[in-house]
């Protein structure tokens, strides 16, 4: 077992194999992926599928000093376990273990650090031209599947790229998926070029245009000419400055290694359409990509269980909520870049499938669509990720909130991640959402506050934001109606003395558990904008210290704007800001981490002994439990 495997430690030793080997090479590894992916959780099927791929990339290029960009990168366990990082696959997305994506600290293999989609043209290009203009021989590739193929970013770099005459090459994974099934006319497209219907249609147009042609030598000969363009019409990256190969077999490792070999050497923009299985040689994954996508561990003997746990996610509420609301207006419309499974629509796409849209990996345009349909009266609920609505900043500010349009954006995945780790931490929202005019911004503190915020949001006239995290809350009962909060108000939850913590979202909880050892006044604020300036200015009035708390940087976040409500005031005062400091989040189990960036009430206990030490001394925090 694991013969050549073992040997393997580095892409010097896959190159010594015989071309014959290879293929035994790829069911050693795709047992090894079997076996940790299974124990370890991660992503499953995209890593099946890109086994043949991987050992033919390493094998014909000279890596690291040939630079291989992955995109999105969930793909890459194959080449993590080729370049020396076997040994340590079973710490995969662990905290001090190896991260679910490439890192350039990681490995000298991980040429660029990714997580979000549609990035690897453009770095591949990058460094591309970078090796022209200093002399460097060495290669540059990029490998994209078809669904990071959806984004905008991938064709303006295909535009920019395909006009110069760098030697990039493009690998495009097609394996006819993205998270979900496909979307879009692309999809269409390289399903034509697949299938080979392109060429056959193609060619009965041809043959039309030849019958109807005069018998003039020479107008036949052009019309010839033009047969031959019609029978293999250039294909779209042709169009844009690429030379073509494919479409051809993705788990043949030996007829990769000979096109490879052949593109390796060829000059200027190169595309290789590579047609692959997401799950490759694992027979539940090929049945259910879509499952196996992201799994969590499993028995390889089983497959995956059912989940048994009973508790409601954040996402699962959302899910119930923009059904009951769809249910209620015709005018709702729902909306999803490429993330149906993760944001909890799917219940939504197969009731509503008229008001649903999944618009590909193509945040921008998710937020610029959703803008015009509000400009005739519907409803758009844009349902994202925290991580990802980054893309969508300028789309936020310039097309939704400068025209001030009801948009509401539920974002799910707020604050820490876990295992995915920085790439898609969900820390920055309250920062770069409050500081847009027109746009507010709701922070539910347990489950069925998200339901009565997200009602609340929908009622309004302007945009609004409503963050959540990933996973269960505390467990809170959901109201079966859309009751809706009132607009922009905090609530009272416990009247102490003495201390007052504002609590933005969720950690309100770990704010009650200090608040008791110490009598201390709760404040659920509910809202990062607006403010609920009222209650801010009675509990400052009637505390000699406040403390601030979010799931979010403190840089920009809540608490500053509490700070900047209290100057305008001019009730200024010292005010403990707890949330994430300036710097990136490890990947790992949440829980660990959220006590390790010191946000449980234990944490909060630390900082404000730290923060005030006569504290301790008044005997005010006694311990929490
Ligand atoms: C900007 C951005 N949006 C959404 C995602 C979530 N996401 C991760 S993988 C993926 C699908 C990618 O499909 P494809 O490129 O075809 O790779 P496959 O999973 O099929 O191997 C999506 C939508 C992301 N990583 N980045």
């Amino acid at each position: 077992m694991d013969a050549l495997l073992e040997w393997i430690q580095s892409p010097s030793h896959l190159k010594k194999l015989s071309r014959e080997s290879l293929s035994g090479l790829a069911v050693e590894l795709r047992e090894r992926l079997i076996q940790t992916v299974s124990q370890t959780g991660g992503h499953f099927s995209s890593n099946l599928g890109t086994v043949e791929l991987t050992i033919a990339l390493h094998y014909v290029y000279n890596t690291p000093e040939d630079r291989l960009v992955w995109d999105v990168g969930h793909q890459t366990y194959p080449h993590k376990i080729l370049t020396g990082r076997n040994e340590r696959m079973s710490t995969l997305r662990q905290q001090g273990g190896l991260s679910g994506f490439p890192r350039r600290e990681e490995s000298v293999y991980d040429a660029f650090g990714t997580a979000h989609s549609s990035t690897s043209i453009s770095a591949a290009f990058g460094m591309a031209v970078a090796a022209k203009q200093t002399g460097s021989q060495r290669k540059s590739v990029a490998i994209i599947g078809d669904g990071a193929l959806t984004a905008g970013m991938a064709y303006e770099a295909m535009n920019n790229a395909g006009a110069s005459e760098c030697d990039l090459l493009v690998i495009l994974n097609d394996n006819d998926m993205s998270i979900s099934p496909p979307v879009g006319a692309l999809n269409q497209y390289l399903a034509q070029l697949m299938s080979g219907r392109f060429y056959t249609e193609a060619k009965k147009w041809g043959e039309q245009v030849l019958r109807n042609a005069p018998p003039l030598f020479d107008l036949a000969r052009r019309i010839e000419q033009q047969t031959q363009n019609l029978i293999a019409p250039d294909t779209i990256f042709e169009k844009l400055g690429f030379t073509y190969t494919g479409p051809m077999d993705g788990h043949d490792v030996d007829g990769l290694v000979e096109a490879l070999q052949k593109l390796r050497g060829a000059t200027g923009p190169q595309f290789l359409h590579v047609v692959t299985r997401k799950g490759q040689g694992y027979a539940k994954a090929e049945a259910d990509p879509v499952a196996y996508h992201g799994p969590g561990k499993f028995d390889p003997a089983v497959g995956l269980s059912p989940a048994v746990s009973s508790k409601v996610t954040y996402t699962q509420v959302f899910g119930q909520w923009i059904c009951d609301m769809a249910d209620k207006d015709p005018r709702l419309v729902g909306i999803t870049p490429a993330m149906r499974e993760g944001s909890g629509l799917l219940e939504f796409s197969q009731r509503f499938p008229g008001r649903y849209h999944d618009v590909g990996i193509a945040e921008q345009h998710a937020v610029t669509f959703a803008a015009g349909l509000a400009c005739e009266g519907l409803k758009p609920v844009v349902a994202i990720y925290s991580t990802f609505l980054q893309r969508a900043y300028d789309q936020m500010i310039h097309d939704v909130a400068l025209q001030n349009l009801p948009v509401v954006f539920a974002l799910d995945r707020a604050g820490l991640v876990g295992p995915d780790g920085p790439t898609h931490a969900g820390m920055y929202d309250i920062s770069f959402t409050r500081c847009i005019p027109n746009m507010s911004v709701a922070c539910p503190a347990d489950e069925n506050e998200c339901r009565q915020l997200l009602s609340t949001a929908y009622a309004q006239d302007h945009p609004v934001t409503v963050r959540y995290p990933r996973g269960a809350g505390v467990g809170a009962a959901v109201d079966k109606d859309l009751n809706p909060l009132p607009f922009g108000q905090a609530k009272l939850v416990r009247e102490g003395q003495g201390v007052a913590f504002l609590a933005f979202g969720p950690l309100l909880y770990e704010a009650l558990k200090v608040a008791e050892t110490m009598d201390a006044t709760v404040v659920n604020m509910r809202w990062a904008k607006p403010l609920d300036v009222q209650i801010l200015t009675d509990i400052a009035l009637s505390h000699d210290r406040l403390v601030t708390l979010e799931d979010g940087t403190r840089k920009g976040g809540a608490g500053a704007a509490v700070l900047e409500a209290l100057q305008d005031l001019g009730m200024a005062k010292r005010v403990l800001v707890i949330g994430f400091e300036d710097e990136f989040t490890e990947h790992g189990d949440p829980g660990v981490l959220m006590k390790q960036y010191g946000l449980t009430a234990a944490g909060i206990q630390k900082r404000m002994s730290d923060f005030w030490p006569d504290l301790q001394a008044e005997k005010l925090l006694r311990r929490v439990a």
